[in-house]
C-alpha cells in the first residue's frame, strides 16, 4: 500500500489524521528523538518534518534521528529543494498555489524531483495555500507571496479546484506556524465540500477544540507543530489526538 493510501485509510478509520510537525531547525536532537519515540503511543498518525527556512547543516541527520525513533510514517514537509532526505518515507510535493512566485510554483520542484526519485521517496503532490492569519508569517516572508484573505472562501475554493484539476492529491490550508488565528472553519467547509481532494489544515491550532471544529468542518488531516514541539506534554498530545479521531475516541 502506498504511503498516501495509508493516510487515506487513517482518515477513513479514525475520522481524520493527526500529523505532528517537527521543525528540524528549531528542535534539538534529544527532543526530536523523545517526541518521535512517544508520538505513536499518544495518538499521532504521521510525523511531518521540515521548515520554511532551514539553517541547520544537519537536516539529513535530524530526519534520520526521527525515522530511527518511530514506526510512524515520516514525511518531509519541505520549504525548498534543499530539504530532501533519503531517510524519510515520503515528501509532500508542495506547490505554493496561493502565490504567483514561480520559484515556489515550479522551480524548487524541478530542482528537488531528481533527488526524490533517486532516494525512492513517495511524493504526495499537494496544493499548498497560505491563508491570511493577521500577521506576516515566515512562509509569506520567505516565499514573497500574498496569502488568500481569510474571508475570501471563493478564492480558496477556486484554488483548491484548480489543484484537483492539475492532478494534485491533496490541498493544504496553511495559516502559518505559530499564527494567532487558525484557518477559519467556514473556509475549510467551503473548500472540502467544493473539491474532491482531502484537505490538510495547519497553523495556529493550539487547543483540542480548535482541531475538533476543523475536523467537523471537513478537514481530513490536522497538523500541529508549535504547541507540541517544545513541551513534553503527552497528555495534551493525547487530548489533541482524541479531538481529531472522531471515530475512535481516546487513543490512550
Ligand atoms: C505550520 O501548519 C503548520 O506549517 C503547523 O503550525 O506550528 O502553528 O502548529 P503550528
Amino acid at each position: 500500500m502506498s504511503l498516501f493510501d495509508k493516510l487515506l485509510k487513517i482518515k477513513d478509520e479514525k475520522g481524520a489524521g493527526f500529523f505532528l510537525l517537527l521543525d528540524p531547525d528549531r528542535v534539538d536532537r534529544k527532543r526530536l528523538i523523545d517526541v518521535a519515540e512517544n508520538a505513536e503511543a499518544f495518538g499521532v498518525d504521521a510525523i511531518l518534518a521540515g521548515s520554511s527556512f532551514v539553517s541547520t547543516a544537519n537536516f539529513g541527520d535530524q530526519i534520520k534521528a526521527i525515522k530511527s525513533s518511530t514506526d510512524l510514517p515520516v514525511i518531509i514537509f519541505p520549504g525548498g529543494s534543499g530539504q530532501v532526505s533519503r531517510d524519510a518515507d515520503g515528501i509532500l510535493f508542495l506547490s505554493l498555489i496561493s502565490g504567483r512566485n514561480p520559484s515556489y510554483l515550479i522551480e524548487e520542484q524541478v530542482k528537488g524531483a531528481p533527488l526524490i526519485k533517486a532516494y525512492g521517496l513517495e511524493p504526495i503532490p499537494t496544493g499548498y495555500m497560505l491563508i491570511e492569519s493577521g500577521t506576516m508569517t515566515s512562509v509569506q516572508y520567505v516565499s514573497h507571496t500574498l496569502p488568500i484573505p481569510r474571508d475570501k472562501n471563493d478564492l480558496a475554493m477556486a484554488h483548491a479546484l484548480a489543484a484537483q484539476y492539475m492532478g494534485m492529491k491533496m490541498v493544504y490550508l496553511e495559516a502559518g506556524s505559530g499564527s494567532s488565528k487558525a484557518v477559519p472553519e467556514s473556509m475549510i467547509k467551503a473548500v472540502a465540500s467544493y473539491c474532491d481532494l482531502p484537505v490538510s489544515v495547519g497553523g495556529g491550532i493550539k487547543r483540542p477544540e480548535d482541531a475538533a471544529s476543523r475536523v467537523s468542518a471537513g478537514a481530513s488531516f490536522i497538523v500541529v507543530g508549535t504547541r507540541l514541539e517544545f513541551e513534553n506534554d503527552y497528555r495534551f498530545m493525547a487530548e489533541m489526538a482524541d479531538a481529531i479521531h472522531t471515530k475512535t475516541g481516546s487513543p490512550v
